[in-house]
């Protein structure tokens, strides 16, 4: 008997000492996992998990599943870490009546584009639209995309207002052909406030959309969730039509010109 219970009394502060230290393990590369659902009836879902090491630098780990196959998807991050209360849109969002919420009209709910996530190379927003440097969904429609983000190259703030963004997919397909084409939404919205002709509204609208909650790190909204539906998003308007169409014009031209070539090629099968 006095045996076992000087075991207990050593067992006790082992099993303190494991309390302790796992909390402390998990701070130092903390991961908030998303859940992606459809947006737009899409059928696409996932989950994204976000993983901020302890050096700065972000992780992103994202699969999906129900895209559309064989086809660039372009995600980012969406949000702001500048005071709006951001969040995934419902249908109400279309505010043009085609039954789609498009990027735009999306916007005043998910905000700006915050991050590219990109295979390569540039992250920012004005890679928002480089389909060459996106995640293409395999013929069954699955994507697959993990890739670090150096913190030298994540927006400031990133880690610590990662609950103020969400992670949204692109690319759906309206009419069930399984790619991207004119037929069935027609001419992009964003492409065409940027003067540009002939890129499917499909290869723009989004797929899917996952809110950052839970998340330890940030978790102080910026903008307050008390201020109502409503006044956000006129708030976002206000925004979105000073800086934020000049800034979607601007993508729109960079993107273009890849995407024509990309158009031209599925058109030519
Ligand atoms: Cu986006």
């Amino acid at each position: 008997m006095p045996m076992k219970f000087r075991r207990t009394l050593f067992a006790a502060p082992a099993v303190a000492a494991l309390l302790l230290a796992t909390p402390t393990a998990a701070l130092a590369d903390e991961s908030v996992h998303v859940k992606l659902l459809a947006l737009n009836n899409s059928g696409a879902s996932g989950t994204a998990t976000l993983t901020a090491l302890d050096n700065g630098d972000l992780k992103i780990s994202i699969r999906s599943t129900g895209l559309v196959p064989s086809s660039p998807h372009a995600q980012h991050l969406h949000g702001s870490t500048s005071g709006m209360d951001f969040h995934c849109p419902d249908m109400s969002a279309d505010t043009n009546g085609n039954g789609y919420v498009s990027t735009e009209e999306g916007m005043p709910d998910y905000g700006d584009i915050f991050v590219s996530l990109t295979t390569q190379g540039d992250i920012s927003k004005a890679s928002g639209l480089a389909v060459d440097r996106m995640p293409t969904a395999d013929a069954k429609g699955n994507l697959t995309y993990d890739r670090t983000l150096a913190s030298a190259d994540l927006p400031k703030g990133t880690i610590e207002h990662l609950k103020d963004l969400h992670v949204v997919e692109h690319g759906v397909d309206a009419n069930g052909n399984k790619k991207y084409d004119l037929d069935g939404l027609g001419e992009s919205t964003l492409a065409k406030s940027a003067g540009l002709s002939g890129i499917p509204e499909e290869a723009t609208d989004p797929a899917t959309c996952g809110m950052v909650a839970g998340a330890a790190v940030g978790s102080v909204p910026v903008g307050g969730v008390a201020t109502g539906d409503g006044s956000t998003r006129d708030k976002a308007a206000v925004w979105y039509g000073t800086g934020g169409l000049a800034l979607l014009a601007a993508l729109g031209i960079v993107v273009v010109a890849r995407r024509r070539s990309y158009v031209l090629s599925r058109a030519q099968r």
